[in-house]
């Protein structure tokens, strides 16, 4: 079978080991639910779809970033996740498609001059290509037609021919926010005062991050319906990516239900540690942490997921931290974790799936031990209540 010109078998489209086909998928054995932020979660399903094309994987995306920039819904991590695993992703930046041009932001910033003051339109400071504008007028498009946030990545997804799929964490609206604990200015203007609440993509594109915060809200969280509860509950494996814990996998915890459905299956979710050696390979995560009154370490993320994940991997690098970890009641595999060839990302995704059946097999025999130990216990019971002893 032929599809776009790239060779396939059984319906499932490869190129460079990533299937290509997000309808036809191929059953081998259960579904592995990632939780996903942005950049590092989508090198991570890269890795895991390059280690075993075959895997049935569904990504349960963070979408408390979204945010709606020049009138359009842009929903940065799905698209982050989309066009990584589609092989379009700019590398360099690590957002946005490679190849792309700024014509359209180029002339937006001429009616930068006029704008009233107050006025958010146009917007100048987050930057959309002009291949990626075709992104988001068709997300917006399709939600003002009522399409859920759901269906449009799906529909994304399929464009692109993933064989992963992609599912925003909710339909509904989470927004991320942050307050400043210090001023903060661009261009040598303050621009936020100390204390104020900002949305989170003027924290991190506008900002740079680079102003200190005092605390993080996912407003709407409470109420919203988390898309994945059924999914997390099926999962043979959970694997949380190396994504910031406090603002990527923070607002999927925080939807209802979905820290107790983790720790429920604590056994077989696998954790993949986002700081190396003290620091985040991309973004703030290490500051964030600090500045929330974290430890800045693989051990200081270990302990904000030690409720819900049974193993955490850690790089070589921290491979000291790893008995303090255990500590914690977490199973700790040392590993390479940073993907710097493909080679590095399969080895990684081989490790962390199958710390993450080893860890279910044993839960899986430590229930059965249970269970044969319960009925020997019952029958033992039973016998001394007929013997009347
Ligand atoms: N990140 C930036 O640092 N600057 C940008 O101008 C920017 C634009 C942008 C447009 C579309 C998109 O999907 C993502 C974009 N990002 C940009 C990345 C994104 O805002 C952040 O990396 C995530 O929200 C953090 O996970």
């Amino acid at each position: 079978m032929k599809h776009n010109g790239v060779a396939s078998d059984n319906g499932v489209v490869r190129d460079n080991g990533v299937v290509r086909d997000n309808v036809t998928r191929p059953s081998a054995g259960g579904e592995t639910v990632v939780l996903a932020g942005g950049v590092g979660a989508a090198r991570m399903l890269r890795a895991m779809q390059l280690h075993d094309p075959t895997r049935r994987v569904t990504a349960i995306v963070n979408t408390g970033d979204d945010a709606v920039v020049n009138g359009l819904f842009i929903s940065p991590d799905v698209d982050t996740v989309i066009y990584t695993l589609a092989g379009a992703i700019d590398p360099t930046r690590g957002w946005g498609l490679s190849g792309e041009s700024w014509t359209t932001m180029a002339s937006l910033a001429h009616y930068a001059k006029v704008r009233p003051a107050g006025s958010a339109a146009p917007n100048d400071w987050f930057n959309l290509g002009d291949r990626d504008l075709a992104t988001h007028l068709y997300r917006t498009a399709r939600l003002a037609e009522g399409a859920t946030a759901s269906a449009v990545a799906s529909e994304l997804a399929q464009a692109w021919k993933l064989a992963c799929r992609i599912v925003p964490m909710s339909d509904d609206r989470v927004a991320t926010q942050v307050v400043l604990a210090d001023d903060a200015s661009v261009d040598g203007r303050v621009v936020y005062r100390a204390g104020e609440t900002i949305t989170f993509q003027e924290y991190f594109v506008r900002l740079k991050h680079a102003v200190a915060i005092r605390s993080v809200d996912f407003v709407g969280a409470s109420h919203a319906h988390a898309n994945c509860l059924v999914e997390l509950q099926n999962a043979e494996q959970i694997v949380i990516a190396p994504s910031n814990p406090l603002v990527s996998i923070a607002p999927i915890r925080a939807l209802r239900g979905v820290d107790e459905v983790l720790a429920a299956r604590r056994d077989v979710v696998v954790a993949v540690s986002p700081i190396i050696g003290g620091a985040a390979l991309k973004g703030p995560a290490d500051r964030m942490l600090r500045e929330l009154g974290h430890e800045a370490t693989a051990l200081g993320v270990a302990r904000i997921y030690a409720s819900v994940c049974g193993t955490f991997v850690i790089d070589v690098a921290d491979a000291a931290l790893a008995s303090d970890i255990e500590q914690l009641g977490v199973r700790c595999v040392v590993t390479n974790t940073i993907m710097s060839s493909d080679d590095a990302a399969r080895q990684l995704a081989e490790v962390t799936l199958s710390a993450g059946r080893s860890a279910a097999s044993t839960a899986a025999r430590t229930a059965t031990t249970g269970t044969a130990a319960r009925a020997a216990s019952a029958g033992t019971a039973a016998r001394a209540a007929k013997s009347g002893s």
